[in-house]
């Protein structure tokens, strides 16, 4: 989808999420020294859950704050795991003389480590055992369904059951880094998304990337004050600390802005990642502030996973029963085209042609001068400037298009039969060549709100608001063919060589 500008690299894409400096105000940061483990910076709000200023925190060894036993526990952990991952623990504080319970996340960069800390108060419905119950529950009932939007549906219902959030959807990204909302449960005031696509600036690629460094983003009020950092500059870099892998770090304006304008005052998002790609998000809004605890966050992090894995399944399911079919016809066509006695009819006719192999509406093959031709293609004449332009923007391979009017404007005489074009080259020197074509397939998108206002800039060209609409702007797409996908281009190269093979043959 041609969109006028790309704000996916240009303008959201710039937006620097790491080097912020604050943090949302529902845990506490602590950054700690390697060796002694002590308090390099803190985030100014310490005191509202230690009664200790963070000014007061700094230099402290952060030994001072736990129990031993707990401090034990910490450092033979840390020095057992010397990665980037996270290693979560429930440390004890003594607060006014009372216990209180908190849980974090211990982070070890090169230079320092940072702790996050939020108190824990699960309630009974989050023991262990009720959340290991509900887990199962949802995962027995995620590999019922066959396809990829039931598994969707299914989760995005389960999910909004479990974790009480008044809407959750289910966004598979498309290869543009657009993304579309496959499945969605909500409670009937919020806004209905299903089946509405969103320009990948609403994501931006650097906010994608942090999926893979958190398990989730959670956002429990856009109504908060940031918490700085005490002091400003980390002591051992002398530079902003780095809180990309951060949980609390505090978000984005210009992304608090959109939540507001999606009427949503708490979100918490969390990655559906397949064959280590971000495949899509789960997305959860609710209309007031929600805090999960951390035990239900845990729980949903692993069900993103299960249902990564789950959605993993069923596409590998999709492409084998695609590429079965693929290599029977591919077989019975072969065998057509080694037993005729001229190439081009073993292609184009008798029972089965390359136009099934490729669910082509039209085929022609160039070959010595002559032309062959099935189902619906355009004029001769056509074909050959097409050909022309083919041999002088092709270095010889296999090309396939389809958006062929787009990339060839000529063609728009005959988008209807060909906005599709699959080409392979027999000899592109000489032009050559089998033309498969796929007809126009014109398309409504239904966007969430005009994808061209996805940036509002002010008259100072520098600062800018997401859009404030997310009312459906239907886009008709046109002069664009089914994709063709990487079985086809296999299918294709295969076809390539087995006609080469015949062409020798048959000349000696
Ligand atoms: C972040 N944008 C996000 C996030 C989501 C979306 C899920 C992660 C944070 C979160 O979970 O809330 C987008 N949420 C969606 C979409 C749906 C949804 C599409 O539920 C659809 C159903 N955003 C803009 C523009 C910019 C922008 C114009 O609209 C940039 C100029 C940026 N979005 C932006 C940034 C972040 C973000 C920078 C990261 C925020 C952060 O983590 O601090």
């Amino acid at each position: 989808i041609p969109l006028e500008k790309n704000y996916d690299s240009e303008v959201c894409g710039s937006i620097p999420l790491h080097l912020v400096n604050l943090i949302q105000p529902h845990g506490m940061l602590l950054v700690l020294d390697k060796q002694e483990l002590r308090i390099l910076q803190a985030s100014a709000n310490t005191e509202v859950f230690l009664q200790i200023t963070a000014d007061e925190l700094l230099s402290k060894p952060f030994a001072s704050l736990i129990q031993e036993s707990q401090l034990a526990e910490i450092t033979s952990k840390l020095g057992a795991h010397a990665n980037q991952d996270k290693i979560p623990f429930t440390l004890t504080f003594i607060v006014d003389g009372v216990e209180k319970s908190f849980t974090s996340t211990f982070l070890q960069h090169a230079e320092y480590i940072l702790v996050e800390l939020e108190e824990s108060k699960p309630t009974v419905q989050e023991s262990f055992i009720s959340l290991y119950q509900h887990l199962k529950y949802i995962t027995s009932l995620l590999k019922e369904p066959e396809t990829i939007p039931q598994v969707a549906q299914v989760a995005a219902e389960e999910l909004k059951k479990f974790s009480g959030f008044d809407k959750v959807m289910v966004y598979q990204f498309d290869p543009s880094w657009n993304g579309i909302v496959i499945a969605q449960a909500r409670e009937e005031d919020m806004d209905d998304y299903f089946d509405l696509r969103f320009p990948a600036s609403d994501v931006p690629k650097q906010a994608r990337d942090l999926y893979f460094k958190n398990p989730y983003r959670l956002i429990p009020t856009r109504n908060y004050t940031p918490v700085r950092l005490v002091p400003v500059l980390n002591p051992i870099t002398h530079k902003f600390t780095d809180l990309s892998d951060c949980s609390l770090r505090s978000v984005a304006s210009v992304h608090l802005e959109y939540l507001t304008n999606m009427n949503v005052d708490a979100s918490m998002s969390l990655p559906l990642i397949i064959d280590n790609k971000l495949w899509g998000l789960i997305s959860c809004h609710h209309k007031t502030p929600k805090y999960p605890s951390y035990e239900m966050r845990s729980a949903m992090e692993l069900l993103s996973g299960i249902l990564s894995a789950q959605l993993e399944a069923r596409h590998k399911e999709e492409t084998m029963a695609h590429r079965v079919k693929l290599r029977s016809v591919h077989a019975s066509l072969l065998e057509q085209l080694y037993t005729s006695t001229n190439f081009a009819e073993g292609l184009l006719e008798g029972e089965t042609t390359i136009l099934e192999l490729f669910d082509l509406a039209g085929a022609a093959v160039f070959y010595e001068g002559t032309v062959w031709v099935a189902g619906e293609t355009p004029s001769e004449q056509e074909m050959r400037d097409l050909v022309s332009w083919l041999r002088r923007n092709n270095a010889g391979g296999l090309y396939v298009t389809n958006v062929l009017p787009q990339v060839y404007p000529h063609s728009k005489a005959y988008h209807t039969i060909a906005s599709g074009l699959l080409a392979i080259p027999i000899n592109a020197e000489q032009g050559e060549f089998i033309l498969g074509f796929r007809p126009e397939v014109q398309q409504t998108v239904n966007w969430g709100g005009n994808p061209n206002n996805a940036i509002q800039m002010e008259p100072d060209g520098k600062s800018y608001h997401p859009r404030n609409s997310f009312e459906i702007y239907k886009e008709t797409v046109k002069f664009t063919s089914l994709p063709w996908n990487a079985d086809d281009a296999d299918a294709a190269e295969t076809l390539r060589h087995a006609v080469l093979e015949k062409l020798m043959k048959d000349r000696y």
